[in-house]
């Protein structure tokens, strides 16, 4: 299998959690400006050019949850990311969205706003993406249980999002002390081996960050 990504890209890191979870095998694609041949092949399978890109042969799968759910199917491995039980993986498909959605995308808006040239920014948007990202830490505050994962001690796709949001969501917003278990579960998904992996590979990209990464993490 080969994976068109970026180590620093949030999305990615969201796969490359499932991948190395069950240490499935695969071939990284890097997508950097300076390689226009993967660039070019990137674009031949997925002309709308949002990364990752998971290709299996003949079968092109996109979509990062997608992705992972593709994984559950065609490559099983002991740790189960979507949960055999329709009710459980309804749980887990929800917190997903939760996060891709109103953190993972809020996040996205104020950093992509500071890439543009400063004519064309959206202040007003990035004032949204900040209220959307206060209101987003206290409702999960009010809904994580304590010392566990998204849904509970299983986990799952939920937290391969919850990961790379939460990280980089706290760099351009930061969850308040007050928001203790929000924090502490940002913490434990960092100790996960396998994020932890995703975050040790993106280090070297890390002076790249638009709004400056602070000196943690
Ligand atoms: N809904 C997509 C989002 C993917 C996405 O936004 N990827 C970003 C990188 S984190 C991207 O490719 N950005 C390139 C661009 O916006 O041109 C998914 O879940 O895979």
């Amino acid at each position: 299998m080969k994976l068109y990504a970026h180590p620093f890209s949030s999305y990615c890191q969201k796969v490359l959690i499932a991948l190395y979870e069950n240490q499935i095998p695969f071939e990284l694609k890097l997508l950097e400006h300076s390689n226009a041949e993967i660039s070019a092949e990137f674009a031949a399978h997925w002309p709308l050019k949002r990364m990752p890109v998971l290709v299996d042969g003949e079968r092109t799968v996109v979509e990062s949850s997608i992705i992972i759910e593709y994984l559950a199917l065609y490559h099983r491995g002991p740790v189960t990311l979507i949960p055999a039980d329709a009710r459980q993986a309804l749980e887990v498909r929800m917190l997903d969205r939760f996060f891709d959605n109103y953190v993972m995308t809020p996040m996205q808006k104020i950093v992509f706003d500071k890439i543009r040239p400063e004519d064309k920014r959206d202040p007003a948007g990035v004032a949204d993406a900040h209220a959307l990202l206060d209101t987003a830490y206290q409702w999960l505050e009010s809904n994580l249980k304590p010392h566990a994962w998204a849904t509970g001690s299983h986990f799952s796709l939920a937290d391969c999002a919850a990961a790379p949001a939460l990280f980089y969501a706290d760099w351009v917003h930061p969850i308040a002390e007050t928001f203790e278990n929000v924090r502490q579960y940002r913490q434990r998904l960092l100790a996960r081996p396998s994020f932890a992996r995703a975050v040790d590979e993106a280090r070297p990209y890390r002076a790249f960050f638009p709004l400056g990464a602070p000196d943690r993490d």
